[in-house]
């Protein structure tokens, strides 16, 4: 039985309802919110879409937190956006509108912002969401231009490269309405999509030459910023630390499966490279307007930039995806692994003669000329 103040209730809200103005900016589109998850992995989307455009909505929490970078233990007091180095990526079609919200716990120690290079004006968005630790701000912005790019925060002077470097970046990838396309405008899929980060890392050392670690980023300030005016990172990883992703932490795929795999660095140059497999397309600026380049072996990220290949794994077995600085791959910490499950195709590859013992007969040219010297 509907009761006076039932009704009075009603009455009230309704009232409510009508009478808050619509914002005067505000976007008569369907809303949808996103999960975010962590790298490697990628929230679920549509690659083609027939719907229209919406307000597609995220969150990300910054989170200042001691992290470990590599198999000696060594400590970064790393700033991330979520809690995962690199950031989550996000997902969006072209024509959509990107609303984040951007919270800074009141347990942070620094101001922090988000310098989106999808975005159009603002310093990316940067100059519209500065938050202090307690603080939380909205930020919409349209996706005008298709492809991968960059996140970052950007506060001001030594703090945007010292943010960067100890985490503070992501990508978002804008896709076509339609979907990826090849040359021809044929259509491309993938069956899976992979996130890496690469993130260059300047711990400063004691006087011993031992990593050191510290209490706050803010007590690490110093120290850091004078390893890293030497342009010297102490170690290159891909997604946060060393073996982030090899292991049993590789990236797993099938034989006939293809991957898309979206690659970001926001400070410093990079070249990925699949060792025994390829890029099929790639996009290497990561913008899909452009047509995607075939066949590549090893391609290039500019600093602050995110690129995009897509392959289709022929060949079981764990394959290494390397920054083709092969230092910085094996002494540095940029290798991945893709563990590869399928049948093995002995017209691409066969070991014709296993390794054995080179038999007399069968000397060179070269080498028999030089026994016949010996008399
Ligand atoms: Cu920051």
């Amino acid at each position: 039985m509907m009761t006076r103040r039932h009704a009075l209730m009603g009455a009230a809200l309704s009232a409510l309802l009508v009478t808050v103005p619509a914002l005067a900016d505000d976007i008569n589109l369907p809303r949808q919110s996103v999960d975010l998850v962590a790298p490697p992995f990628v929230h679920a989307h549509e690659q083609a879409t027939k719907e229209g455009p919406k307000v597609m909505q995220f969150r990300m929490v910054i989170k200042e937190q001691e992290v470990v970078i590599d198999d000696a233990g060594t400590k970064l007091q790393a700033m991330t956006f979520n809690g995962s180095m690199p950031g989550p990526m996000m997902v969006v079609h072209e024509g959509d509108y990107v609303e984040l919200t951007l919270v800074n716990p009141e347990t942070n120690t620094m101001p922090h912002n988000i310098d989106f290079h999808s975005a159009t004006g603002g310093l990316g968005g940067g100059a519209l969401t500065l938050i202090n630790p307690g603080e939380q701000t909205v930020l919409r912005w349209k996706a005008t231009r298709t492809g991968t790019f960059v996140y970052h925060c950007a506060p001001e002077g030594s703090m945007i490269p010292w943010h960067v470097v100890s985490g503070m970046h992501g990508a978002v990838m804008v896709l076509p309405r339609a979907g990826l396309k090849d040359r021809d405008g044929k259509p491309l899929h993938y069956d899976k999509i992979y996130y890496i980060g690469e993130n260059d890392l300047y711990i400063p050392r004691d006087e011993n030459g031992k990593y050191k670690s510290y209490d706050s980023p803010g007590e690490a300030y110093a120290d850091t910023m004078e390893v890293m005016r030497k342009l010297i990172p102490t170690h290159v990883v891909f997604n946060g630390k060393v073996g982030a992703l090899t292991g049993k932490n590789a990236m797993t795929a099938k034989v006939g499966e293809t991957v898309l795999v979206v690659h970001s660095q926001a400070n410093r140059d990079s070249r990925p490279h699949l060792i025994g497999g390829h890029g099929d397309y790639v996009w290497e600026t990561g913008k899909f307007s452009n047509p995607p380049e075939k066949d590549l072996e090893t391609w290039f990220i500019r600093g602050g930039s995110a690129g995009a290949a897509l392959y289709t794994f022929r060949q079981p077995g764990i394959y290494a995806y390397v920054n083709h600085n092969l230092i910085e791959a094996v002494e540095l910490g940029a290798t991945a692994h893709f563990k590869v499950e399928g049948d093995w195709n002995n017209d691409l590859m066969k070991q014709v003669t296993p390794p054995e013992p080179i038999p007399p007969a069968k000397l060179g040219a070269a080498e028999t000329a030089a026994k016949s010297l010996v008399r």
